[in-house]
């Protein structure tokens, strides 16, 4: 009788969290993966985790590397050995260190995976090119560029990773606010949609901002209040206005733990630009009936503690920054941060240190040069014309599918076809790789051990739970090989192979029973009900933020020397005669960014639609059952429509991560989202703006 054998395993992926799972094996191959029976009580994991052994089976893995024999996208290749396809790459990046020199080589992703202490291609690719003798690095990121870029300025670079809440907390929460967060479909971590359904069962109100009725809407929502996309600062505003005007707010705690809010408040009363932030004037701007916003906010005044959970999706908008420092303005005008039940207002992902454990150093890069993640293809296009610090020739990418997630996917495409050099470490010939020169087969989390973070106050043990499919190596493996090819393997390995780096972590953590650790995979830190900031405001003498006035900055001078305003102020985005509609382009329940996206049984269960509200499908001849034209000033594509109220008037949406396919004419079949959108940012944090595009839809 063959023996199953169970090892606890953990994700490793950019999906919001990284959960307790074991793997069923039996004679060296996966049976399937599950929920391991050790977890805490709250934690699950998810359908992307369930089914991973899809990808690490699938028939179109890259089992051996592959070297371009066509044009380049043309996805002509030819398999070759480990041998040739490290000489290869090792030449290559050897011709652009030596003229112009390594900062011509751009580091590209780095999400695939980025849990990992010891396989996390973020750290691995910046340590390999940092050994090299430099690159250019992406800065920022495209999911909370806007929002990391502001809490600084609110809360003190010093306080942003304390700002955030544990999840057992909202058991203290009389209600709760999802504003743009779908935590049913994008979890922030594995136990959060957890502890919202119980606070439900509990009868605590649950309040959702979206303009679409997502899963969390339907499931989760007492109330669905949908809005234009990018208009969330306007209707906290007028949220903030009915607040003030019927003295619902909590001036002592204001007065002990900010800063500005008498300018914000005379911006809110029109008292400086003579424009009351009415519900009324919202009504305007994001399409809200004004009685829902004073119902709203009554209900907000009243309900203490309660928690404002954003989505990052407020802050991929144009003017998204605004949005990120209104609800801290919000939270803490009516006394929730800082206190059990509340929340600080900013993202909560990741805003809680974790127990110690160290992770793959990264040493300092000598002439360190970085281009915002955002607009990386104009980096490469521009140059240093275009007010870049560098001429790229080479990209060097791992973990990441940004021809198809990056926005303008035309542009992408002609940023790879500019460069001397494109590698990327990969399991698919995504559309990325399809524009790579050499394409390196890499193991999955199952193929390779590791410490997994789920950002959260845990550390998960995840095994090697079957051998290496194919001639797929380790990402650290294959950068130690071209190290030693480039002359600086000892420097970038220390002698060391993974599980030996790994090893060092683990006696350098905070973990004690290590064998205990292994043998369960769950590491639970010692407080599990953290609340971000208590101390400071508990008593915000002796625990000031470091912010310039030690407290919580709703004016800020130093962001205003950037050119923007003291205050939050809402600055939108309107769509235009030729484009009027707004579109959104939401993150897929099932896939992880691009990732599936290439496996029909997971395309089965979420079909690839744009969603348009009836009316709008009237005013256009829109069928049901039919295709449709999108058209944006980036490009067109060719899609599905499903016409449902589950969006509001005048917004469509699609689902970003699937793979373009772009025909003869240019126009592509299969709905990828960047098509559409465009590299022009969200300033002044230079960040991502995927759910402010303006598009047209015509029946075809
Ligand atoms: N299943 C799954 N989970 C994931 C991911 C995935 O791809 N799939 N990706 C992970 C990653 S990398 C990230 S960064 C996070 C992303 O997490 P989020 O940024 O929070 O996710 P989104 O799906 O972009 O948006 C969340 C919700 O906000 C709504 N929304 C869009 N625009 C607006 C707006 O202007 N205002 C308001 N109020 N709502 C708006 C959308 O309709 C959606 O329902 O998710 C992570 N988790
Ligand atoms: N329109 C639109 N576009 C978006 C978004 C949006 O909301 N709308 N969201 C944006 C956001 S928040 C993000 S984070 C980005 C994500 O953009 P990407 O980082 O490109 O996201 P993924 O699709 O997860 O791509 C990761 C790639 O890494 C590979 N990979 C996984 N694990 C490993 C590994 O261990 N080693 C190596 N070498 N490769 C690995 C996977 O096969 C996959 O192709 O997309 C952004 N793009
Ligand atoms: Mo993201």
């Amino acid at each position: 009788m063959k023996q199953t054998q169970r090892l606890p395993v953990s994700c490793n992926k950019d999906c919001g969290a990284g959960c307790p799972l074991v793997a069923e094996v039996a004679d060296g191959r996966l049976l399937r993966i599950r929920d391991n029976p050790l977890r805490p009580s709250h934690m699950s994991g998810c359908v992307r985790g369930y089914q991973m052994g899809r990808a690490v089976y699938h028939p179109e893995r890259l089992r051996s590397p592959l070297v371009r024999t066509g044009p380049r996208g043309s996805g002509q290749f030819r398999e070759v050995g480990w041998d040739e396809a490290l000489r290869i790459v090792s030449r290559g990046l050897e011709r652009v260190r030596q003229s112009p020199g390594p900062q011509a080589v751009l580091r590209l992703g780095g999400s695939g995976s980025c849990r990992g202490a010891v396989h996390n291609t973020e750290l691995l690719s910046r340590r390999f090119l940092a050994g090299f003798g430099g690159f250019t690095d992406t800065t920022g990121s495209y999911s909370s560029g806007a929002e990391s870029f502001v809490a600084p300025y609110l809360f003190g670079p010093g306080h942003v990773r304390r700002s955030g809440i544990d999840p057992a907390t909202l058991r203290f929460s009389r209600l709760i606010l999802l504003w743009g967060a779908n935590v049913e479909d994008t979890r922030f971590g594995c136990e959060l949609a957890a502890r919202i359904r119980e606070q439900k069962r509990r009868g605590v109100p649950v309040i959702v901002i979206d303009p679409r009725r997502s899963r969390t809407a339907r499931r989760l929502a007492d109330r669905w209040i949908p809005l234009l996309p990018g208009t969330d600062t306007a209707l906290m505003a007028s949220v903030l206005h009915v607040l003030i005007s019927e003295d619902r707010i909590d001036r002592p705690v204001i007065r002990r733990i900010s800063v500005g809010f008498d300018a914000l408040e005379r911006h809110i009363l029109g008292l400086d630009d003579g424009q009351a932030k009415t519900p009324l004037w919202a009504e305007k701007i994001c399409g809200v009936p004004p009685e829902t916003v004073v119902e709203l906010a009554r209900l907000y005044g009243r309900s203490r503690p309660a928690a404002l959970i954003p989505g990052l999706s407020i802050q991929r908008t144009i003017g998204g920054e605004e949005a990120v420092r209104m609800a801290v303005a919000l939270q803490t005008a009516t006394g929730n941060v800082g206190v059990p039940g509340g929340s600080s207002g900013t993202n909560i992902w990741s805003r809680l240190p974790g127990p110690r454990c160290p992770r793959m150093p990264v040493p300092p890069t000598p002439q360190p040069a970085g281009v915002p993640v955002y607009c990386w293809p104009d980096a490469v296009l521009e140059g240093r014309a275009g007010g870049y610090p560098t001429e790229i020739r080479a990209i060097y990418n791992v973990g990441g599918n940004y021809v198809c997630t990056g926005s303008d996917v035309n542009r992408n495409i002609r940023a790879f076809e500019r460069v001397e050099l494109a590698v990327s470490h990969e399991y698919f010939l995504t559309p990325t790789a399809r524009c790579s020169d050499v394409v390196l087969p890499v193991t999955t989390f199952l193929e390779r051990e590791d410490v997994v973070f789920p950002e959260t106050n845990h550390l998960l043990y995840s095994h090697r739970a079957i051998e290496p499919v194919g001639n797929t190596r380790n990402d650290y493996t294959i950068f130690c090989q071209l190290a030693d090819r480039l002359g600086f393997g000892e420097e970038f390995s220390r002698g060391r192979s993974a599980g030996q780096w790994l090893e060092r972590f683990l006696q350098d953590s905070e973990v004690s029973d290590i064998d205990e650790f292994r043998r369960t995979g769950i590491y639970i830190g010692a407080d599990q009900e953290r609340c971000g900031l208590s101390d400071f405001v508990s008593d915000p003498d002796d625990h000031p933020l470091d912010t310039p006035s030690g407290r919580i900055e709703i004016a800020s001078r130093p962001y205003a020397e950037l050119g923007f305003s003291e205050v939050p102020t809402w600055r939108g985005f309107q769509p235009t005669p030729a484009y009027p509609l707004y579109m959104i382009t939401p993150h897929a329940r099932y896939r992880v960014n691009s990732q599936y996206a290439n496996d029909p049984w997971f395309a089965e269960r979420e079909s690839q639609e744009l969603w348009m509200n009836p009316r709008d499908a009237l005013n256009r001849g829109i069928g049901r059952n039919s295709r449709v034209e999108v058209e944006s000033p980036q490009g067109k594509i060719r899609v599905e429509v499903r016409i449902t109220d589950r969006i509001m008037p005048g917004v469509v949406s699609l689902l970003a991560g699937m793979w373009p396919r772009i025909g003869a004419d240019g126009v592509d079949t299969a709905g990828a989202a960047n098509i559409l959108t465009s590299t022009v940012p969200t300033e002044p944090s230079r960040s991502s703006r995927t759910h402010s595009v303006a598009v047209q839809v015509r029946a075809v």
